[in-house]
């Protein structure tokens, strides 16, 4: 992807044949090394870096599609205030002045800050650091709350400290690898791949997942449990009693390290009646299920958000971990809980201690001799005593009033929060709100008096830690655009400017780093488990050509420390005063339905978007696998509520509404619908699911329940239909249903309506705009009140507008191909208009494999056809699946579905 030169404020470099940089996926947990080559006229490649422990040269979908999200249109390239644009030092002088006048009349806990997982760790250092210890508040929050809070919150209460005890190695060593809540197979791609290498060599190694659904993860699975909504604290108890009875008991580890566990047992064991009805699982899968993980020594349970986004999150975590302290089977080779995290720096951010109840390098804001070592360590006038609001309270007291001004940086909480709706109307009545972003338009934007332009990926420079605590560099190899800046320099400048100059003297990313260190360190002695003092003399020089390092790194320690000396608690040393263990009794909270709704709305995530599609939305590639926001249904619920296949549905709450596409399929449970939370109000018209999703929160951790809304989902009468492709994006999309996406070479365009008559030509003129000049075609079937339209521009198709009174059966794939190819024919310029490919040339369907853009239909074919019967095989006629591989498991589905089809 080229970059437009003349956006940069400052001059290229010299030219030189090519640039080669080795840096971080900016996206997952996982944590990917990433290659950068730009070339001699700016073209940006990225490869995997087969160096790098976490990915050893594999990239997923999103991680192969970087460069294509790396042009400047749509960036917020200077700072505004007042939506126009102003210096630096005017906007800095505003917010630093605007804080400084809101805590002087009004206190400390009338300002707070929002932060983010996409955040770097200095960044996150520097804006925990200006809050807590210099403003005087624990108001600083961030999107881990809606993310890792319940496994923090689960990790402290068994260990007292979060600590994730294992590594990436034991997922591919362990003998039984169990998968709660996670679809690792589109959220952490490249460690689900991990797992099905070693499978793959180790056919006795077994996989269970545990989801409502069975999703794309379930394909590697020996035993999928459908589990109910909520059910995941039923099971685990029912585990432990099973484990105490089946002998799987390692009574020493028990006796050495833990406490607290008859009182656990005599919790669980109360409700071993109810299991079944509690879990939702037949007797059979159960016993399945408990067997093998009685049996298998080498167990590594993961978890991620069907266990930690629920309001008996941390329940759910405690259950999970009680299980490995029962069995001893933690922090040994193959073995222990796992908590795989969402965003690239979710680590980082505890690390620091960027949530609202925690102090920096892991210490604890409500532990005395924590808080006098780190506000010595930082001389901090005035370190915050009491925790700060956490994410959901925060905006309540945003809407109150009683915080009146407030930072968002790099995350778009209208969209991600639950009652967002609310969430934006608190925004819209805050007398301040400043939002540091990469773009120039989201969600949250438009609420904002003061926007300042942050460095986004590839321009700016820190360090980032993954999943298995490993530390690595995030670095620049493009010029800054604009005006944007590291975020860490914000801060920077905001608490310079607020009178704390002599405590926040970082000049670059390193300073900070190094400070971060030597806090790890600071009286340390073993009692923390966050120890990088290793590296607290690491000079410039090191720090720009730091190796990944995974922590604890403790000083006097080798730096190529293998992995397997990097795991916690296999001789126990839990960081709790006795240094004990403690098993958690976890009581079963059946969920339950709010009175007037019948259905459990579900939230989460698809394969190749990446949360509100600021970034992923740029790279038409990665909008060919799912272009649209649907509602995920049962047939059965389907056919009761008369929701018909590629019909729209609307999704109803207490608290909001979206309209969404159906897609009707057995691998739902009943009584769930699972809408995905990428879509939002800048690419459709009403897409933001968490407009519905419930803000009760769990009462320990403070996050969210986003799995678990009680809602209501019905037809969506719309009259009309539409589809489109756009070379264009249009200015106003008057309709009262849309999904917009990037495709090659302009805009793909789902529509639909309620009016009574639908102005075609009206609808045309708003979407298409055509020149004088332009070639147009136009179809109508009058008795169908179908009608299709084509754009021709120097016999180049620009624009194609099909409408009618049913969902428009058009193949998006042939249209959208159609849009970024040359002149056209004339005489196939009318087969256009046809919508699908003609018997000459074959229609490949929806895109499964993104990376050659192979559609199901070639797919397809080629299994029906014998030539190709496995994935490899697949893959070696078609390419499909031979690059990143994240479509590796739906063409196994699709081989399972043909073999289905030819025998029965
Ligand atoms: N493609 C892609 N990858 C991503 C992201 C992205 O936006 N896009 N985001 C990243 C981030 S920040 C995160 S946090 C991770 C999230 O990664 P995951 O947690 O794997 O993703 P989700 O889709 O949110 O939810 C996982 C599963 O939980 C299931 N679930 C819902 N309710 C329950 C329940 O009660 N019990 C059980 N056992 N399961 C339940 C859902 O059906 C869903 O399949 O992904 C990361 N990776
Ligand atoms: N219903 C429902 N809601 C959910 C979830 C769910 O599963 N269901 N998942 C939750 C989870 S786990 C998460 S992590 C959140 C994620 O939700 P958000 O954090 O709100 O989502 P993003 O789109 O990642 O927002 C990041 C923003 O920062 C901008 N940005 C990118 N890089 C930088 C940078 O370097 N600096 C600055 N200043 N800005 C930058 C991006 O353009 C984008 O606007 O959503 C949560 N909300
Ligand atoms: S798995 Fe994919 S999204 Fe995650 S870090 Fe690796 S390349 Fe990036
Ligand atoms: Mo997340």
């Amino acid at each position: 992807m080229k970059r437009e030169p003349d956006a940069y404020a400052v001059p290229s470099a010299p030219a030189v044949v090519e640039t080669v940089t080795r840096t971080t996926c900016p996206y997952c947990g996982v944590g990917c090394g990433v290659i950068a080559t730009v070339d001699e006229g700016g073209s940006v490649s990225v490869k995997g870096d087969p160096d790098h422990p976490a990915n050893f040269g594999r990239l997923c979908s999103k991680g192969s599609a970087l460069a294509e999200t790396l042009s400047l249109d749509d960036r917020l390239l200077h700072p505004e205030v007042g939506g126009i644009r102003a210096s630096w030092d005017e906007a800095l002088d505003l917010v630093a002045g605007k804080f400084a006048e809101t805590i002087r009349e009004h206190g400390p806990d009338s300002v707070a800050f929002y932060g983010s997982g996409q955040f770097l760790t200095e960044d996150y250092y520097v804006a925990n650091k200006l809050m807590k210890g210099f403003i005087g508040s624990g108001n600083i929050d961030t999107n881990s709350r809606l993310c890792m809070a319940s496994s923090v919150a689960g990790h402290k209460r068994a260990f007292g400290s979060d600590t994730v005890p294992g590594t990436y190695t034991d997922l591919e060593a362990a003998d039984l690898v169990v998968l709660v809540g996670s679809n690792l197979a589109w959220c952490h791609p490249v460690v689900f791949q991990r797992i099905a290498a070693a499978k793959d060599k180790r056919p006795d190694m077994k996989v269970v997942t545990v989801d409502p659904r069975r999703t794309a993860t379930s394909e590697i699975a020996d035993l999928h449990l459908s589990i109910a909504p909520g059910g995941d604290v039923a099971l685990f108890n029912g585990l432990l009693v099973h484990l105490t009875r089946a002998g799987a008991v390692d009574s020493a580890y028990v006796a050495d390290h833990t406490v607290g566990l008859t009182e656990a047992l005599n919790v669980a064991a109360g409700r071993s009646a109810d299991l079944e009805a509690d879990t939702g699982l037949s007797r059979a899968d159960l016993d399945a299920f408990f067997d093998l993980f009685a049996g298998t020594e080498k167990v590594v349970t993961v978890y991620s958000q069907g266990v930690n986004q629920s309001v008996t999150g941390t329940d759910k975590v405690n259950a999970i971990i009680n299980c490995h302290l029962l069995t001893g089977r933690i922090g040994r080779e193959g073995m222990g809980p796992f908590s795989i995290t969402g965003q690239p720096n979710a680590m980082g951010g505890r690390e620091v201690g960027g949530l609202a109840n925690q102090l920096a390098a892991h210490m604890d804001i409500g532990n005395p001799d924590d808080h006098d070592r780190v506000g010595r360590f930082w001389q901090a006038p005035a370190l915050a005593h009491e925790p700060g609001l956490k994410a959901v309270d925060l905006f309540k007291a945003v809407a109150d009033g009683s915080v009146k001004a407030v930072w968002i940086m790099a995350t778009n909480p209208v969209d991600s929060l639950p009652n967002a709706d609310e969430v934006a109307r608190a925004l819209e009545l805050c007398p301040f709100v400043v939002v540091t972003e990469v773009m120039k338009q989201t969600d949250a934007t438009k609420y904002a008096d003061v926007l300042l332009p942050a460095l986004g990926w590839g321009e700016k420079d820190g360090t980032v830690t993954n999943s298995e605590r490993r530390v690595s560099r995030q670095r620049a190899f493009l010029d800054a655009p604009g005006e944007a800046r590291g975020d860490w320099w914000i801060l920077t400048e905001v608490a310079c400017r607020m009178g704390f100059a002599s405590a926040f003297a970082y000049e670059r990313p390193a300073d900070v780093f190094r400070e971060h260190a030597a806090l790890s360190g600071f009286e340390n002695e073993g009692n923390r488990d966050f120890d990088l003092s290793g590296l607290v003399d690491i000079d410039d020089k090191a720090f720009d050509e730091m190796l990944p390092v995974q922590w604890p790194f403790r000083a006097g320690e080798p730096t190529a420390q293998a992995s397997e000396d990097k795991r916690f608690f296999s001789a126990g040393r839990f960081y709790t005063p006795d240094r004990k263990a403690r098993f958690i009794p976890t009581e079963v909270k059946p969920l339950a339905l709010d009175a007037g709704f019948d259905m459990l709305l579900n939230t989460g995530r698809v394969r190749d978007q990446w949360h509100t599609m600021t970034r992923t939305g740029k790279a038409a590639r990665l909008t060919s696998h799912i272009a649209e926001p649907f509602a995920e249904l049962n047939p059965v619920d389907a056919d009761r509520l008369g929701i018909l296949p590629a019909g729209l549905v609307e999704v109803t709450s207490r608290y909001g509404r979206a309209v969404v596409r159906a897609l009707v399929t057995e691998r739902q449970r009943k009584g769930s619908v699972f809408v995905p939370m990428h879509w939002t109000g800048q690419n459709s018209a009403k897409g933001r699911i968490d407009a519905v999703v419930a803000p009760p929160t769990d009462p320990i951790s403070g996050q969210p329940g986003l799995k678990a809304t009680a809602v209501n989902t019905r037809p969506y009468a719309a009259r009309w239909y539409g589809f489109a492709v756009l070379r264009d994006r249009p200015e106003t999309i008057p309709a009262d249903y849309f999904a917009l996406g990037r495709s090659r070479g302009g805009y793909r365009l789902e529509l639909a309506g309620r009016d009574e008559t639908l102005a075609v030509d009206a609808l045309f003129d708003a979407l298409i705009a055509p020149l004088p000049g332009d070639e147009r075609l136009a179809y109508h079937d009058r008795t169908r009140h179908v009608s299709r339209h084509a754009v021709f521009r120097n016999g180049v198709l620009v624009a194609a507008l099909f409408v009618g009174p049913e969902p428009v059966a058009a193949s998006r794939s042939y249209l959208v191909d159609r849009l970024s190819a040359d002149a056209m024919d004339p005489r196939d310029r009318l087969k256009l208009l046809a919508g699908r490919a003609g018997a000459e040339e074959p229609d490949k369907g929806a895109i499964v494999c993104s990376c050659f853009d192979v559609g199901v239909n070639t797919i397809t074919e080629a299994i029906l056809a014998g030539t190709a019967m496995t994935v490899d095989a697949v893959g070696k006629a078609l390419r499909a699946g031979t690059n990143c591989g994240s479509c590796r498991s739906e063409i196994g589905r699709l081989i399972d579905a043909c073999c289905v089809q030819k025998t029965g």
